[in-house]
């Protein structure tokens, strides 16, 4: 009857042994594989190369010799492109007359009748913009 007992009491702690250690194992495996996830989910993130998510391309026109929209809102990291719908070339230049240095990716140059520029916005901030061939023509970038 002792040894019975001694033999439940043995198999029963073996019993409860293996169950532990099939917890700990399935613990283990769930946090291996947590990691796992993790790991694929930083290097699977997409970003552009320039570091800007979700970067916008937005368009000004350049018709009837002005600038349309006069004033635009964008994204740090947008790029907007300046397309000349009008018959004279402009030449896109950033405020202040004639020294250009507000914001000098937008001293792009001279744009042809029916061509494009593209300018990048990296900088936050609220930038002027004119044509450097009719200075009367002007624009406005603001960058949040
Ligand atoms: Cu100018």
């Amino acid at each position: 009857m002792l040894f019975l007992k001694y033999t439940t009491f043995d198999t029963l702690s073996t019993i409860v042994h293996s169950k532990l250690i099939m917890i700990r194992l399935l613990a283990s495996i769930v946090v291996i594989l947590a990691i796992i996830v993790a790991v694929v989910s930083v290097l699977s993130r997409k970003q552009s190369p320039s570091g800007f998510d979700k970067a916008s391309l937005l368009t000004v026109t350049l018709e009837q010799n002005r600038f349309f929209p006069t004033s635009l809102t964008v994204k740090q990291g947008d790029t907007v492109t300046f397309t000349n719908n009008d018959a004279t070339p402009h030449q896109l230049a950033s405020d202040p007359h004639p020294a250009h240095t507000g914001y000098t990716p937008l001293n792009a140059g001279i744009i042809a009748t029916g061509s494009s520029v593209t300018v990048r916005f990296t900088k936050k901030g609220s930038f002027v913009y004119h044509d450097h061939l009719n200075p009367t023509i002007t624009g406005k970038i603001v960058v949040e």
